[in-house]
């Protein structure tokens, strides 16, 4: 009877310290549909209209194309991105126009009701996704 005792609480243990590591992890690769909203909602409306999320993609673009060539290719593919996921080639290289033509696609697969703007769920979703990606391709 006292083995078995301790070992239920080495295993209750344990499963603190895992529950304590998966929070860990969560925080440092945290997206919530608040930093989404923080980063691209730039007319402060809530919502992430369709221009909004078009400039805040093409943002991330020139900013991981570090010799400005128009490709992203190599190190300089950000690797959990959505958009370049959805992109043609997106294991070598990612052209700007590959890229940009991915990005409507995309969004209209997030919003849901198809009114032009992410709101709510459709922000979470949106979050939901990122983290998978950024939880598929550390
Ligand atoms: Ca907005
Ligand atoms: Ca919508």
């Amino acid at each position: 009877m006292k083995h078995r005792w301790g070992w239920c609480a080495a295993v209750a243990l344990l499963a603190v310290l895992a529950m304590q590591a998966q929070a860990k992890e969560k925080k440092s690769a945290e997206v919530t549909s608040a930093s989404i909203l923080k980063r691209m909602d730039r007319d402060g409306d809530g919502k992430v209209g369709q221009e909004e999320f078009r400039n805040a993609m093409m943002r991330r673009f020139s900013a991981a194309d570090a010799d400005n060539n128009g490709v992203l290719s190599g190190d300089e593919i950000p690797t959990h991105s959505i958009v370049v996921s959805k992109s043609e080639g997106a294991s070598n290289e990612v052209k700007l126009e590959d890229f940009s033509a991915a990005i409507q696609p995309v969004f209209e697969g997030f919003d849901a009701d198809r009114d032009g703007h992410l709101a709510g769920a459709e922000v979470e979703a949106l979050a939901q996704a990122r983290r998978h990606a950024k939880e598929a391709k550390p």
